[in-house]
């Protein structure tokens, strides 16, 4: 048996409460984590397909073309860990660099994963691959029962880490230092701050598919929470804010409205928002120092056209657990 996949409940729940926690503040936001149904991924893998958003195949050509040196700084190790791995597209490269024994996949698109990383047990035929269906966001602590013993890397690629503040950031990664174990190392990619226009414009492509990406997640909690958004009546509205150094993408009201959610009722203003999602953009110093306070120590670099890859190992002086 080289492949298992394990799916967590409460996601359902849990979307509800986020969901309603989120439409009753002030302002209104959604978490990023629930634009992954079955129509988001497919929305997202779009997305990196479009000329504006070039941040998925510079992390690509960047992991393909510096990958043996990534892997000899890396060294021998027994598992790779990913959270939020999604089709498991960019932890193959790093399999077949590094053959681990083990390979621990997360996910809260538990379906997609599943799926996908069965097909990459499939084609490593010594490899045990276990597929957690979680939000590691808030299940991590589970996913330790599922841990080999051994030297472990916890892979973080694609610039996910700027869906969380510089605060929450160095929170998690202080939980992947839990995860990754003494000896653990944590790879991780993330996207540069650069030139504004050009962050305007990979979130506001013209094709119009990250706006089909943000304005799905209306149709997803219409069929999951029994709401009646009509996403005709909300515009897809993002910018990059450079005070924060984030983009900020927001679904903004066009009208003065109520929108049922779940039973309970929802008054926009014209022009109001419901923020979707933050993507931090980060310099490698200032990334390093949300890391470091993590309790990580910087052990290579790797840069390519406005992207970046860090590698990190544990800290001599920092605090156990
Ligand atoms: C998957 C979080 C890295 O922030 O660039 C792409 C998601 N949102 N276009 C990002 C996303 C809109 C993406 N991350």
């Amino acid at each position: 048996m080289t492949f298992r996949f394990v799916e967590f409940p409460s996601a359902s729940d849990e979307l509800r409460s986020e969901v309603l926690a989120g439409l009753a503040a002030s302002p209104k936001s959604i978490p990023p984590k629930y634009f992954y149904d079955e129509a988001g991924c497919r929305l997202f893998e779009a997305i990196c397909l479009q000329p504006e958003y070039a941040l998925t195949r510079i992390e690509q050509a960047l992991m393909a073309s510096r990958l043996p040196e990534i892997a000899a700084a890396i060294g021998t190790i027994d598992c790779i860990v990913e959270p939020g791995a999604g089709d498991c597209s960019k932890v193959r490269a790093l399999v077949d660099a590094l053959h681990p024994g083990h390979l621990l996949v997360l996910d809260i698109a538990g379906s997609t994963l599943a799926q996908a990383a069965a097909s990459l047990a499939g084609d490593h035929p010594g490899l045990q691959v276990t597929a957690l269906g979680m939000d590691f966001i808030h299940g991590l602590e589970e996913a330790q029962a599922y841990l080999p013993p051994g030297r472990r890397l916890v892979y973080y690629p694609g610039s996910s880490i700027g869906n969380f503040s510089p605060t929450e950031a160095a929170a998690l990664l202080g939980r992947f230092r839990e995860i990754a174990g003494e000896e653990g190392q944590l790879l991780i990619g993330f996207d540069q701050k650069k030139d504004p226009d050009l962050l305007h414009r990979a979130y506001n492509d013209a094709a119009g598919v990250t706006a089909a990406f943000n304005l799905n997640l209306l149709q997803r909690l219409n069929r999951e929470l029994d709401a009646d958004f009509e996403p005709a009546r909300f515009r897809h509205y993002a910018f990059y804010n450079p005070v924060e150094g984030r983009i900020e993408m927001h679904l903004l009201s066009l009208a003065e409205q109520s929108v049922g959610v779940a039973g309970q009722c929802f008054h926009f203003h014209l022009g109001e928002t419901l923020l979707t999602e933050h993507s931090y953009k980060f310099r490698c110093g200032e990334f390093a120092a949300i890391a470091s306070s993590a309790g990580w120590h910087l052990k290579g670099e790797w840069r390519q056209d406005g992207f970046a890859v860090q590698l990190f190992d544990q800290s001599i002086d920092a605090v156990p657990g």
